[in-house]
């Protein structure tokens, strides 16, 4: 799929740097990537899981990418080439649903709001991926991964679907953590059919869905239908980034089970664990008391924002504003908050001089490389702001600093 135009990130000066720690949700706390063996050729692996194009782009989704767009400008800064990889589940239950209800074509909506989402991205400044593909285009690739696991008995029929079976997964549940107990209510809330008889743990992921009537279908080796939502991930990183992803990321409603059977899933075929060096996790965005979701529709969409007249950069830097780990709600306050900000900022990099620019971006570089503190970051430039100096370089080097690593052009 065609992904969306690149910003210009302006390069800064060398410097001393700490290492990335990244808060690693299979570890359960932070972890030195490069340590832990990343990046070792120079290049940082990155996949960020898609939307599912209908209700897109809600300020939950922008949260989110705006975290891994953090990480992705950081790892550029610290001149690491990143090979970043997103996907669109362009057919899904969810989406079909959304179709059906709606009355509309469900390629229209997909292919509408996959444009949406690209238009808000170019316009929030999030680094674009270097390959955006579609499940819909990667048919073929995700069939073929289907086909190795059921060649390697990582597969089972039930009624001409193709079941993973997690019995045989040595490393499931690595990757959340979770009791049983946990996993099969989170399975019910979040796609799967832990309920549905003949399977031999109810625990065990779709592959494959044989053709029903009325459903959109594509012929493959393992039969004419579609594929399950965790392996079309699993295949679209595997081929594009290798056996070992640096970072698989999303937010926290796709620890388990999306990321979980993503991880082992590809595990099956590659026999190389772990999949993902990191898996790292934004939190929940909220509205009034509640998640941000397409199910209980308390959205709000940065396309209908930005129409009503908002900055971008204020609505970006309002994302920013909170730990991209915490689940927070939303609210409109925020924005006018960051749009003051914005003006600070504006005036402050306008001056002829301000205190030590140098010391700014060791203080944002250090404050981005401890789990992407944003707040800190932005506290930072908050004090430099405020504060007067002598070193007429700065304005220069702080534009530049909050334009690479924070996104936001002055
Ligand atoms: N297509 C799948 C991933 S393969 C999917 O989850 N699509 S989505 O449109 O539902 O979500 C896209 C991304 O936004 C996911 O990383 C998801 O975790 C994240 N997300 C969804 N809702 C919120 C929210 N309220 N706050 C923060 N992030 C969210
Ligand atoms: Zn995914």
């Amino acid at each position: 799929m065609q992904s969306w135009p690149a910003p210009a990130v302006p390069r800064l000066p060398a410097g001393a740097r700490a290492p990335l720690r990244l808060h690693d949700s299979a570890a359960g706390g932070p972890v030195d990537l490069a340590a832990a063996g990343g990046h070792a050729d120079g290049t940082a692996r990155l996949y960020v899981c898609g939307i599912t194009p209908y209700d897109a782009t809600h300020l939950g989704h922008a949260a989110t990418y705006l975290a891994f767009d953090t990480l992705n400008r950081a790892w550029r800064d610290a001149g690491l080439s990143v090979l970043f990889v997103q996907n669109v589940t362009d057919i899904d239950d969810p989406l079909l649903e959304r179709a059906e209800r709606v009355g509309v074509d469900w390629t229209a909506i997909a292919e509408r709001d996959t444009q949406l989402f690209r238009d808000d991205m170019t316009a929030l400044r999030v680094l674009p991926p270097d390959h955006y593909i579609g499940a819909v285009e990667a048919m073929a690739e995700i069939a073929e991964l289907v086909l190795t696991l059921r060649d390697r008995g990582a597969a089972y029929d039930l009624d001409g679907d193709l079941y993973f079976p997690v019995a045989g997964a040595a490393h499931f549940g690595e990757v959340s953590g979770l009791s049983r107990e946990a996993m099969l209510a989170l399975s019910a809330e979040r796609g799967g059919d832990p309920e549905r008889p003949g399977k031999k743990d109810p625990l065990d992921a779709l592959l494959w869905r044989a053709e029903r009537p009325g459903e959109p279908a594509w012929d493959s080796p393992v039969g004419r239908g579609r594929p399950g939502w965790h392996v079309e991930c699993a295949a679209i990183a595997l081929n594009r980034l290798g056996p070992t992803l640096d970072v698989q990321g999303g937010g926290s409603d796709l620890v388990f089970p999306h990321h979980e059977h993503s991880a082992t899933e590809a595990e099956a075929a590659t026999g190389v664990w772990p999949f993902a060096r990191i898996y790292v996790h934004a939190g929940m965005v909220g509205l009034d008391g509640e998640k941000m979701s397409k199910s209980r529709g308390n959205l709000v969409f940065v396309s209908r924002t930005l129409a009503a007249g908002a900055d971008p950069r204020a609505l970006r830097l309002a994302l920013l504003a909170d730990h991209y780990r915490s689940d927070r709600m939303w609210v409109g306050e925020a924005l006018e908050r960051a749009g003051v900000r914005v003006a600070q900022w504006s005036a402050g990099v306008a001056r002829p001089a301000g205190p030590s620019g140098e010391e700014l971006l060791a203080a944002v570089r250090r404050a981005i490389a401890d789990d992407l503190d944003t707040p800190a970051a932005l506290a930072a430039v908050d004090a430099w702001c405020a504060a007067d100096g002598t070193d007429s370089e700065a304005p220069a080097l702080v534009r530049a600093t909050v334009d690479a690593l924070l996104g936001i052009d002055l």
